[in-house]
């Protein structure tokens, strides 16, 4: 006979926390979020830890280097997708440990016998007024030269006027080296009174730009996860049919930690390709596993040997696999359940491994009773999607409205066949996501600080100064479907105008 659970499975909107004692030194600024991202035995610190407890989904429409980057300097972590060719992600995982704060790539190039009229298309499309001017309008070209709004006059020159004859040309630069560190460029910025220094190779190619403007940019992101040689941290997505090739390319390309992406965790796919990684390379690549729901699948990926375990299935905001396929269990509940497991595994073995709330975030506070559940840290997909940063186009929707793509990795669209892989054909038989748009909210770190905030006020009210300290105190209640109208604004007429004012 088939088993029952006795209980319903339930999501976090069904559950608040009770405020404990706030102790007076229980002030935001006073909490920390540093949490673990892989596993470590009892005693011991784990090889990898996250200044912010988030994590990016694996997705085309969240996932790629710029929001790696973006991220990473707030001090969490990316998991670049998978669902791309080998090159394209391990290009995406180059741009990302390349990255050098305050050391940027120049996106805005052009050649010497063009015209001014591309100079003025270019700062349109770009909104950028530096361009480098290099032997073949590569941004690593050989450095002829620059281009800025100080070298031309639109009104007055002839559009067809070759930049040869009004840029700045590599003999009148002032330039750095390869090699010169941030504070080394801005001192030069400082002396010349430049606004960008271009710096360069010993064959004078193009290497980065240095601009004034990001001259206090590591004083203002002081959880910037950088791994021991100073560079950004970043993850990967891996799939379990081609491992044996992309695993290698992604460990060569310098990223830092992979994790399988698929819907159902639970299988022996993916013990077979832990067994790969660590019979190959040890403990000294790091690989996190999932989804699972429940304490078998905990255990089974446990004992594969995953440094990390990722917990949901069904509740991603685009995710359609309840409707589909009838699979699945509420976020909170898998959560909770899955997270008591852990810690029995922690007692009997000594080994701590770190779980993620993968999916179903809506509100800041699901955040919260994530981590309070058990979760050391989330991975956000919706969330994330709605920056600058993701790759999905920013499309005007009506009235003054911006709202940004967001798509499923099993929508038609990514047509990430393996992560709903049943071992079958190469293809997707029918959708588990949708296709989607999300409201636009401007950039990532203004809204992660909000975000912070919130969570950081509300472990306050918690009196837990640590993720740890609130896992072992918090006290949470169900609530009532009256009880949830309580909790908004209710019984009042509100004042969206401002009358009092008029
Ligand atoms: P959310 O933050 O948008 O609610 O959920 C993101 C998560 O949904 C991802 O991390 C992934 O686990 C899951 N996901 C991604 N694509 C699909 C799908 O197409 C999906 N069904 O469920």
């Amino acid at each position: 006979m088939a088993f029952y659970f006795n209980e319903p499975s339930r999501t976090f909107s069904e559950y608040l926390l009770l405020p404990n004692l706030t102790r007076k030194e229980c002030v935001p600024n006073k909490v920390t979020l540093k949490t673990p991202l892989v596993k470590f035995n009892r005693g011991e610190v784990p090889a990898i830890y996250l200044n912010l407890p988030f994590t990016s989904a694996i997705m085309q429409a969240v996932s790629d280097d710029k929001m790696a980057i973006a991220l990473a300097r707030c001090g969490g972590i990316s998991f670049v997708y998978g669902s791309q060719f080998i090159e394209d992600q391990v290009e995406m995982v180059r741009k990302v440990k390349n990255h050098k704060a305050g050391f940027v790539l120049s996106d805005s190039n052009l050649k010497a016998d063009q015209t001014l009229r591309d100079v003025v298309k270019l700062t349109k499309d770009t909104g950028h007024s530096t361009i480098p001017i290099t032997e073949n309008g590569y941004p690593t070209g050989k450095l002829m030269g620059i281009v800025t709004s100080r070298d031309y006059r639109v009104n007055k020159y002839s559009m067809d006027l070759k930049i040869e004859e009004f840029m700045t040309p590599f003999h009148s630069l002032i330039y750095g080296k390869e090699g010169i560190s941030l504070s080394e460029a801005n001192d030069m910025i400082w002396e010349h009174k430049l606004n960008c220094l271009p710096i360069i190779d010993d064959n004078q190619k193009l290497c980065y730009l240095v601009f004034r403007k990001d001259y206090t940019d590591h004083q203002e992101n002081p959880l910037e996860l950088l791994d021991v040689h100073k560079r950004l941290v970043t993850g990967a997505g891996i799939n379990t049919r081609d491992y044996e090739e992309r695993v290698p390319a992604l460990v060569e390309a310098g990223a830092d930690v992979l994790c399988i992406d698929s819907s159902d965790g639970f299988s022996e796919w993916q013990s077979e390709t832990i067994s790969y990684i660590k019979g190959k390379y040890g403990d000294s690549v790091k690989v996190g596993a999932g989804n699972v729901v429940d304490r078998e699948g905990f255990h089974y990926l446990a004992e594969a040997g995953a440094d990390f375990i990722k917990v949901g299935v069904g509740g991603g905001s685009i995710c359609i696999t309840r409707e589909q396929k009838g699979i699945g269990r509420g976020q909170a509940t898998a959560v909770i359940e899955v997270a008591k497991e852990r810690n029995e595994y922690y007692e009997k073995t000594g080994i701590y491994i770190p779980l993620c709330s993968d999916g179903g975030i809506v509100h800041d506070y699901h955040m919260v009773l994530a981590l309070a559940m058990g979760a050391d840290f989330v991975m956000l997909g919706r969330y994330f999607a709605r920056f600058d940063e993701s790759p999905g186009r920013k499309i005007k929707s009506g009235g003054m409205n911006y709202v940004k793509e967001y798509w499923g990795e099993g929508s038609d669209r990514a047509r990430n066949w393996q992560r709903y892989d049943m071992g079958g054909d190469d293809k997707l038989s029918f959708e588990e996501g949708v296709d989607s748009y999300v409201p636009y909210a401007g950039k990532l770190k203004d809204n992660v600080e909000i975000t912070v905030s919130k969570i950081k006020s509300t472990m306050c009210n918690c009196g837990a100064l640590s993720i740890q300290e609130l896992q072992k105190t918090a006290k949470m209640t169900l609530v009532s479907a009256t009880s949830i109208r309580e909790g908004g604004a209710h019984d009042v007429i509100l004042n969206k105008d401002n009358e009092y004012e008029k």
